[in-house]
């Protein structure tokens, strides 16, 4: 715990308040915010307030703090969490992970990106080049993944539009020597999509106005972000990021990690593309469809690296197979405008992951022989897009927050119910402490055959045409009596499939959750692609090779696929050694003197901290199975050392603990000895390492045979 603050901040560690109520959490929130201390302690968990202002505390000078730190030597703090989760890999041998929590727009990214700095800097004292390489890349992969994964949204000028793991893997010095990154679901309809007041992919406004004039000669862009539909359909072109800036920002760390020229100037000609589909029209002569400006067609060719009329035909016709024919079907005007988008999107989606591949080739661990440098460990750091509710819901938002159940579900599963049940195990004295469990919603969502993914595959799987609707109606049957679904009677202008998620009241409109989940692209546009002369794109598409007759599997869809890959990731993150950053949005206007009452309590209720707070302060900080406990301390105390004669190891810990006079701090389960404050371990490992130094001094001794 952490004491060492004046209580004029408040309360360093929630688990000190004198009452565990919701007023007394809250009004230490406050306090300590208004205060400028915007990192609080459960525990082991850090909550933080998102403070809207540059905070002085993430220097060269805190970082010399922290490190090799105890967590309750210092104020709380983010380094102090990072610091805990490296030793315990370096000690331990541990796989750890950080989760970071909390909404959009509450601090997750820039957290994510002060512990990854705090790693970089405490690693590596012996400066080997090729680890300083690899931190070097691990930091600059971040600016580049945040320019063509991150937009303004109403929420957050700088909002994450996909989900981000990445492992930093260590050797056994605790250096890193490389990583991995996963990324979940992009939003990729922002780019051809925003609502009010936001915008696409900082990647493309870097573009527009950063690129030098003669680079947007030769992709035929002007210096004109309003010049483009795509990106301007939420009107904010005008904003206070510098994309100029970070324009060359993003370029330098595309070349520091290892992008070929050829690959940087592919990237920004996928980028032109889809500036250029987007005021692609389509045109009509009699039953012919047609493109009004064919200009266009010659430039996209241009840029992809193919031939005007191949591009030309991908976008008014597709191939498809009757029987043993294979034949071209023209587009109607409809189909023709609704490939354009899906191939802007796809193309984007496809730049995405090829980029984070990319990444992932060049940090990827090489070389490391096991018999030689023993088991590398890993940290795994996560940072995904945060619960949001706007005005109108979608496909997107229904992941997302489907996501922020899931890991909410994990954090209940380790810290709330693992933990109640293992004191039950050992028979300690426990009063159970209630939490909502969300695992209802989670199961509502996932569930097989009965959730709404499930009941969206099934509609998505009909043969014939069918619409949003008839999958709203399937819903409303299936789950009509569910008790955290309500169902909404339909009327032709009432499109909304309402969700009741508790404290999370969220509306989802079901408009194209069917389109979003099958997600089709013609099979005619990635054999465009494939068939291009530029090598860098054409490797983007490799399944444009195969022919209509031989593209005959069903993909998955896109919610079976996230809803695979949030399982896998809930896995992995279960498999590692935990810890936990809960971050909070003080007030909707970004400002860094509002605290808002209701707002923050309403998220320190659904990310369930109250609850966080009484079961560690019931509980205990340590546990040991009694055999462990006694080999590693028994040299401090006279009753075990060198061997005890007790009638069991229980007896035995007893009496070292009794001796020691921590009787009061700890509880005696059936297999394991539970201490209450880390004070008392650090005291023990304080008493074990004077003895280590007697005995090794007596040992001396002996051998020079001066005892
Ligand atoms: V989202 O789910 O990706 O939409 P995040 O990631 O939770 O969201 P982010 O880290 O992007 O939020 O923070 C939003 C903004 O708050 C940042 O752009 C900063 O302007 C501001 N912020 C967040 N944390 C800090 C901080 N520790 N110090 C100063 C901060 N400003
Ligand atoms: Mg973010």
């Amino acid at each position: 715990m952490a004491e060492h603050e004046s209580l004029e901040f408040g309360k360093a560690d929630f688990v000190l308040l004198d009452n565990v109520s919701l007023e007394e959490f809250m009004a230490n929130l406050k306090l300590r915010f208004e205060k400028g201390r915007i990192y609080t302690y459960i525990g082991e968990v850090v909550v933080s307030v998102n403070p809207y202002r540059a905070m002085n505390i993430y220097g060269r000078d805190t970082i010399e703090q922290y490190k090799g730190r105890e967590l309750y030597e210092r104020p709380p703090h983010l380094f102090a969490i990072a610091d805990a989760a490296y030793k315990a890999m370096k000690r331990r041998n541990k796989d750890t992970c950080i989760v970071i929590s909390g909404e959009s727009g509450a601090g997750k990214t820039e957290a994510s990106k002060y512990i990854m700095q705090y790693i970089a800097a405490i690693t590596n004292p012996s400066q080997r080049a090729e680890v300083e390489r690899v931190k070097n890349m691990l930091l600059k992969s971040n600016c580049v993944l945040e320019a063509f994964g991150n937009a303004k949204t109403n929420r957050n000028d700088n909002s994450s539009r996909f989900g981000k793991y990445m492992d930093i893997n260590f050797d056994f010095k605790g250096d890193p020597i490389g990583g991995h990154i996963n990324n979940y679901l992009l939003e990729k309809s922002r780019v051809i999509f925003q609502q009010e007041g936001e915008r696409s992919f900082h990647s493309f406004y870097q573009l527009v106005k950063g690129a030098p004039d003669a680079q947007l000669r030769s992709l035929h862009i002007q210096r004109d972000p309003t010049a483009y539909t795509y990106i301007k359909v939420g009107g904010q072109i005008k904003s206070s990021i510098n994309d100029s800036a970070d324009l060359k920002a993003v370029t330098d760390a595309m070349k520091v990690i290892g992008f070929t020229t050829e690959e940087i100037q592919t990237v920004y000609k996928i980028l032109a593309t889809i500036l250029h589909l987007g005021n692609l029209k389509f045109g009509s002569d009699g039953d012919v469809t047609l493109i009004e400006n064919s200009k266009l067609v010659s430039i996209l060719g241009d840029l992809l690296s193919t031939k005007d009329e191949n591009v030309e035909k991908a976008l008014l016709y597709r191939t498809v197979a009757t029987g043993r024919d294979v034949i071209d079907k023209q587009h109607t005007h409809q189909e023709a405008s609704y490939g354009r988008d899906a191939l802007a999107k796809a193309i984007y989606e496809r730049l995405f992951c090829w980029i984070v591949g990319r990444i992932n080739d060049i940090i990827e661990v090489k070389n490391y022989d096991v018999r030689v440098h023993g088991k590398n460990t890993v940290i795994g750091v996560l940072d995904i897009y945060g619960f949001e509710i706007f005005q109108n819901n979608s496909f997107e938002q229904f992941c997302i927050n489907y996501c922020n159940e899931k890991l909410q579900q994990l954090f209940i599963q380790l810290v709330l119910k693992q933990e109640q049940e293992e004191y039950q195990r050992e028979g300690i004295p426990w009063k159970h402490i209630d939490y909502f469990n969300n695992q209802i919603i989670v199961d509502l969502v996932e569930q097989q055959h009965k959730g709404i993914f499930a009941v969206l595959d099934e509609a998505c799987m009909n043969v014939g045409k069918v619409t949003d609707e008839m999958f709203l109606q399937a819903l409303n049957g299936k789950l009509a009596k569910h008790a955290h679904y309500t169902s909404r009677k339909l009327s032709p202008t009432d499109k909304n499939l309402e969700f009741d998620r508790d404290f999370l009241h969220s509306l989802y409109s079901v408009v194209g959750f069917i389109d979003k989940n099958k997600d089709t692209l013609f099979q005619d546009f990635k054999r465009l692609l494939y068939n291009s002369s530029n090598p860098v794109l054409k490797a983007m598409w490799p399944e444009g090779k195969l022919s209509i007759t031989e593209v005959t599997k069903r993909p998955l869809t896109a919610a079976t696929l996230f809803k695979n890959s949030m399982i896998s990731l809930v896995e992995n993150l279960a498999s590692k050694e935990p810890y936990y950053v809960r971050c909070i949005k003080p007030n909707e206007v970004k400002s860094p003197l509002l605290f808002e009452h209701e707002r923050c309590k309403h998220q320190v209720e659904y990310l369930g901290l109250l609850e966080n707070v009484r079961v560690r302060r019931a509980g205990f900080a340590n546990r040991q199975i009694y055999p462990r406990f006694l080999q590693r301390y028994k040299m401090i105390s006279e009753f075990t050392w060198p061997n005890h004669d007790l009638p069991s190891d229980k007896e035995a810990v007893k009496r070292l603990l009794q001796g020691c006079g921590f009787e009061h701090d700890v509880a005696y389960g059936k297999t394991k000895v539970f201490i209450r404050t880390p004070r008392t371990i650090f005291s023990l490992e304080e008493q074990r390492a004077e003895m280590v130094k007697r005995i090794v001094l007596f040992l001396q001794k002996v051998w020079r045979g001066t005892l």
